[in-house]
């Protein structure tokens, strides 16, 4: 297949309609300080919306992920909550135990960079697309998600050409996060890349380990993923991440480094070593390796997870070597250092030539930038043609999204709010004329079984 013309195509996850902040993710520093505040899950999706219209509105392909369905009832009676009806069940966890309620509500799927991780035909030893969802066994509230990420996947990337695994065993032996810690580096999208998988656990006793807060991808997890998706071993690249960055709030890689074609975009305390990682990277590629590496002295380690400097997407039209685009977080504007730095970056010459920013607020404040909110998927024509779900934005869809949000979000939602039943009622009426609008099918367990 490769020799044809491809896309990277970015999939934005919207957001739900229990968008709140429970304070749930151990580890994320803007999770654990917004917890117990009231949301806005209508702004979250317009936000979203918004972000990925524009993209599309700029030249880039650009498509959309649903989200689930929450509070999660069978979740709920799994944990022992057994009510006659949902009600109770809902109501029974509310008072026994409000923080298996909020597990159960979590948004959490619209940051779809965890949702799998992906390896174009290009890469792989068969010349069909690998996916695989990730387990996302580190957070409970995330490790819900697995079943239903996959059952989407299939709706959306259904042609032949994809090869869906299952997720791999869930366990601390192979937490994977999905494509937030993998980054592929290629010339053009249809030509082989080079994968780096970056972990924060090698499960070595006598590694460093981060002293605070937990490494969520293990090197076990991305090496059994390079198996399933038969990459080839002289194109992948495992790096540690640097236990002192974990510890400072970066969870994921996508936290603290980025890549794009031929670029890599990373803070100077981003990985272990550094030198190593850029000599294997530049020895893989081939062609030349362009690097952007942040001093510490020039962005600290904590402005750095202030900002979501490095959660900013990086992005490029095929064929335009002018430079690429940094869609950066509207708090890299307000950060009068970081900001300094992009004015500075974008005259000169490195290879960003352009800065935009974005207002992803209610996101943000649960950790997610613009980057966590997109899964990218490179796509050759015959796949985007035979995609027969009606994912990719353009204006119709837009509207009809929009018009969708405003129908069915609430304009704010408070932790107490969960136990609502009319919430449940309104989420799942939603997720049911979304699952039509999308042409996705029965991808949802209160559409599939009698609960
Ligand atoms: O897994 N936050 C998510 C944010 C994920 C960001 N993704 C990437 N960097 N790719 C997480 O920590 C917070 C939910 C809450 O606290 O209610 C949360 O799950």
């Amino acid at each position: 297949m490769s020799g044809s013309i491809a896309w990277e195509v970015n999939f934005d996850g919207l957001v739900g309609q229990t968008h709140n902040y429970a304070g749930l993710s151990f580890g994320n520093v803007a999770s654990a300080s917004h917890g117990g505040q009231v949301s806005s899950p209508r702004r979250a999706a317009l936000q979203g919306l918004e972000k990925a219209w524009s993209l599309a509105r700029m030249g880039f392909k650009q498509a959309i992920l649903p989200p689930q369905e929450r509070p999660h009832i069978p979740t709920l009676r799994q944990l022992g909550f057994c009510g006659s009806n949902e009600e109770e069940v809902l109501s029974q966890a509310g008072q026994k135990a409000p923080h298996l309620l909020a597990a159960a509500c979590s948004a959490s799927s619209m940051w779809v960079a965890n949702a799998a991780t992906i390896s174009p035909f290009a890469d792989t030893a068969d010349g069909n697309t690998h996916l695989t969802p990730a387990n996302l066994c580190s957070m409970f509230h995330r490790s819900i998600e697995p079943c239903v990420t996959g059952r989407v996947l299939r709706a959306v990337f259904a042609d032949s050409s994809f090869r869906h695994h299952p997720p791999l065993p869930a366990g601390a032996h192979f937490a994977d996060e999905g494509a937030a810690n993998h980054t592929r580096f290629c010339s053009d999208y249809d030509s082989a890349g080079v994968s780096l998988f970056v972990y924060g656990d090698d499960q070595v006793p006598a590694t460093r380990r981060p002293q605070q807060f937990p490494a969520r991808q293990t090197l076990a997890a991305s090496e059994a993923i390079v198996r399933h998706h038969g990459l080839e071993p002289s194109r992948v690249i495992y790096a540690r991440q640097n236990p002192e960055a974990i510890d400072a709030g970066v969870f994921h890689n996508d936290v603290i480094a980025t890549g794009n074609r031929q670029l890599l975009f990373h803070h100077e305390q981003a990985f272990v070593d550094t030198a190593k990682v850029k000599e294997q990277l530049q020895e893989a590629l081939k062609v030349e390796l362009q690097v952007i590496e942040v001093a510490a002295k020039a962005v600290s380690l904590e402005q750095a997870v202030r900002s979501y400097l490095f959660n900013s997407q990086l992005l490029s039209l095929p064929d335009d070597d002018s430079g690429a685009l940094l869609l950066a977080p509207i708090e890299c504007k307000k950060d009068n250092t970081v900001h300094r730095y992009l004015q500075e970056l974008e005259v000169s010459g490195a290879g960003i030539n352009s800065v935009q920013y974005v207002d992803l607020g209610q996101s943000m404040n649960n950790g997610g930038g613009p980057a966590c909110l997109r899964l990218r998927v490179v796509m050759n024509d015959s796949q985007i043609r035979n995609c027969q779900a009606h994912v990719f934005m353009d204006d119709c869809l837009n509207q009809e999204l929009q018009a969708w949000i405003n129908r069915h979000y609430r304009d704010s939602l408070a932790p107490s709010d969960l136990t609502d039943p009319a919430l449940l009622m309104e989420c799942r009426t939603a997720l049911d004329e979304l699952s039509q609008l999308l042409n996705i099918g029965s991808v949802y367990d209160f559409q599939r079984e009698p609960l």
